[in-house]
């Protein structure tokens, strides 16, 4: 027989020939998990055709045995995740800086694994959940693993970890009837919040559109605290780190995220996916900001303070390197779901600063591995391995992989030859940065920790006015949801020391006044016992408004990957549709076709176009922009189908770009949209001006302005 191509054993990850599992190479037979091959999946073993069940059926009883123990804990919190794998190319050497080995080389290409997540939900909620998005990279660095455990908003919600339990505990479901799922609007995160006035700052981002992304691939990362570089010298730079995407930075609007979570709850997850597999790779630029140990009090606040950003204009980010990901997992649970990151998981070269949120981090992070992994061999999952090896006289524990041969397992020792030697001997391991620590031990806040209003200011200032205005709609919303009159009332409060415009507008929504917080604004400390400098200030932030914190200056230059919906039914005009077609997905977008019904639809010259979905299953809320080509038969049939008028009015109230041709003009004329309006985005054009002006409005990805000119009942 000639010989079979191979195919991998997925079980054992080892190649094998087919022809050792069948003669004809058709596949691999069913096993038991102790390799016996099983001739019947079907049924169990019996006394007689109708039973009873053999207790003897040891292949049954594996099998649902296995069952039974498939889930472990999930995350208690990021348990909603996705991920996949790339790699982190240098553009320039840092050796200046840090003498971390993937950040020296510029040519090395260092694999990755990257997983995003949400925070509060579990893992089968909404990924439109209004919430922070978790970032997290390991690196698997020639130097063992080096992990980027960040966030998609470069601040935190607390400044010392002995609150995060407390802050967790509040989002959550509440602990008497686990109400609501994946959300924040209701009494006890607000009832937190509205005695934490250090959350103000993250409040503002939250609030913001920032917490409902168009895609996991238009979204930043931030490492959040400030970390150390250090280089060959032992000199240390503190360090913050960002992720730019390149494809710009954008969100839905919040109707459309509740639709989303409705029509495909997975569709942060699927557009990943899809990205992926249609070999669009998502890629994000790595940038530092690098301030000198010198110059660590020049600023207004405190460098450790993880509720505080360095304004870029203060300090600029420079770009050092790419993310890309360019392979899916091939198996959610093994990676996705195993794979264990940690703050403390370092190279040579980086390290920590003193921000005691990053502090009691670096505790959190080995522990929670061990109650959800169930080991502390998690580090031998295939994910969380690094590709360097692993040396050292750790031995044994559950699920344990290694089968370490050596008779030691101790050092010093004389038996084992001595090995596994320190590095330290050729100075090539882990050295901690020399930090000078002389102090009394306390338990307390420093005081350059206490403004805690200004950047929430700050943050706010720098939003167009539509971003201004949807902060304030989420507020509302949010406060809305509350329950227990003083929480809102407490909240508007605080909302006074950001912005007295802000907090009127969100007091007005709720039928409440504004007024200034009652003192103390820290409710965990009795007034009298406060000491004055310890009390929550308003500073003045250095800079008024910062560029970067808006996403209206974000880069519009690429409609690639965006999705637009064709509408058409039978007579529509075929030439327009495919020209229309032809140029978008030459400029990498998607294109789906959707009729009234699946299959095919004749075009005006008798042409059969496939279909891709009908209304039943289409909505506009998972599309970019919508096309009508036109074609009068096409028209009148649309115009006489409610769900298309339905998908034209919602995709206009959502802000999205919306073009015809003049003959297409019909439908929009039908749906509630003012064609004298001439609003920005919706294009009616010919030919090569069509094309133009549409590409151009889906690359600016939406028209916010619309909402206030105009109210659209979809
Ligand atoms: Fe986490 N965090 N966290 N966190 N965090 C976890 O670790 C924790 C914080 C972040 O995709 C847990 O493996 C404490 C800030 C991400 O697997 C847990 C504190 C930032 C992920 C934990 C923080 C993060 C986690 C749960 C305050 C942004 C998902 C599962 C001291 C810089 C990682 C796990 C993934 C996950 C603890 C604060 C980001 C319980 C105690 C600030 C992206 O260990």
């Amino acid at each position: 027989m000639a010989k079979k191509a191979v195919k991998p054993n997925n079980e054992t990850g080892k190649i094998k020939s087919l022809e050792q599992f069948t003669e004809n190479g058709a596949d691999e037979f069913l096993t038991t998990n102790q390799g016996l091959r099983i001739n019947d999946n079907q049924n169990s073993l019996k006394a007689g055709e109708r039973g009873a069940t053999l207790l003897e059926d040891f292949i049954l009883r594996e099998k649902i045995t296995h069952f039974d123990h498939e889930r472990i804990p999930e995350r208690i919190v990021h348990a909603r995740g996705s991920a996949a794998h790339g790699h982190f190319e240098l553009y320039e050497s840092m050796s200046k800086y840090t003498k971390a080995g993937f950040l020296n080389d510029t040519k090395i290409k260092t694999p990755v694994f990257v997983r995003f997540s949400t925070v509060a939900g579990s893992r089968g909620s909404s990924d439109l959940a209004r919430d922070v998005r978790g970032f997290s990279v390991k690196f698997y660095t020639q130097e063992g693993n080096y992990d980027l455990v960040g966030n998609n908003m470069p601040v935190f919600f607390i400044q010392d970890a002995m609150k995060f339990p407390d802050l967790i505990h509040a989002v959550k479901p509440e602990p008497h009837n686990e109400i609501p799922q994946a959300a924040s609007a209701h009494d006890t995160f607000w009832d937190f919040i509205s005695l934490m006035p250090e959350s103000m700052h993250m409040i503002m981002w939250v609030m913001s559109d920032r917490a409902i992304p168009r895609s996991l691939r238009m979204m930043e990362g931030f490492g959040v605290h400030t970390f150390r570089f250090i280089n060959e010298k032992g000199k240390s730079h503190f360090v913050k780190f960002h992720w730019k995407p390149v494809l710009g930075v954008h969100s839905v609007a919040w109707d459309e995220a509740q639709n989303i979570s409705g029509k495909d709850p997975d569709f942060h997850r699927r557009d990943l996916w899809e990205a992926i597999e249609s070999g669009a790779f998502p890629e994000w630029e790595l940038g530092v900001q690098l301030v000198e140990e010198k110059d660590e009090f020049k600023f207004g606040f405190d460098l450790l303070d993880p509720t505080k950003l360095i304004p870029e204009e203060l300090v600029p980010v420079k770009i050092i390197g790419k993310l890309t990901l360019n392979r899916n997992p091939d198996n959610f649970f093994a990676e996705t779901e195993q794979v264990a990151f940690h703050p403390g998981h370092l190279v040579p070269g980086i390290d920590f600063s003193n921000d005691p949120l990053l502090q009691g981090r670096l505790f959190s992070y080995t522990d929670t591995q061990l109650s959800r992994l169930g080991s502390p061999n998690f580090h031998e999952i295939p994910i969380n391995r690094p590709i360097v090896d692993v040396h050292n006289n750790q031995r044994d524990g559950h699920m344990r992989q290694a089968i370490n041969k050596s008779k030691t397992s101790y050092e010093p020792n004389t038996l084992g030859g001595g090995c596994p030697f320190q590095a330290m001997m050729k100075n090539m391991g882990f050295t901690s940065f020399l930090e000078r620590i002389d102090a009394k031990k306390i338990r307390n806040r420093s005081k350059s920790f206490m403004d805690h209003f200004s950047q929430a200011t700050l943050f706010f200032n720098s939003q167009s006015n539509e971003e201004k205005a949807h902060i304030i709609n989420a507020l509302r919303f949010e406060l809305g949801k509350v329950q227990v009159p003083e929480i809102r009332e407490r909240m508007v409060g605080l909302l006074t020391q950001v912005d007295n415009g802000l907090a009127n507008k969100v007091a007005e929504g709720l039928g409440i006044v504004a007024k200034a917080p009652v003192q103390p604004m820290n409710h965990s400390v009795p007034a009298d016992e406060t000491p004055k400098d310890y009390q929550p200030v308003k500073g003045k932030s250095s800079v008024d408004r910062s560029e970067a914190l808006s996403m209206k200056n974000t880069i519009k230059n690429s409609i690639a990957t965006r999705r637009i919906a064709f509408l058409a039914a039978d007579g529509v005009d075929g030439a327009s549709l495919e020209s229309m077609k032809k140029t978008l997905e030459g400029k990498g977008a998607t294109v789906k076709i959707i009729a009234p019904k699946l299959g095919f639809i004749k075009s005006a010259t008798g042409n059969a176009i496939k279909v891709d979905e009908s209304f039943l299953t289409a909505t506009s809320v998972v599309y970019d922009a919508v096309f009508i080509p036109g074609g009068k038969e096409s028209m009148d049939a649309l115009t006489r189908e409610a769900d298309a008028l339905h998908f034209i009015n919602e995709a206009y109230k959502h802000c999205k770009a919306i073009a015809a041709t003049p003959s297409g003009e019909a439908l929009l004329k039908a749906s509630y949209i003012n064609m004298d309006a001439k609003d920005e985005g919706v294009v009616i054009e010919k030919n090569e001006k069509l094309d133009k002006a549409f590409t151009k409005a889906i690359a600016q990805h939406r028209f916010w302005e619309r909402e206030a000119a105009r109210k659209v009942p979809a």
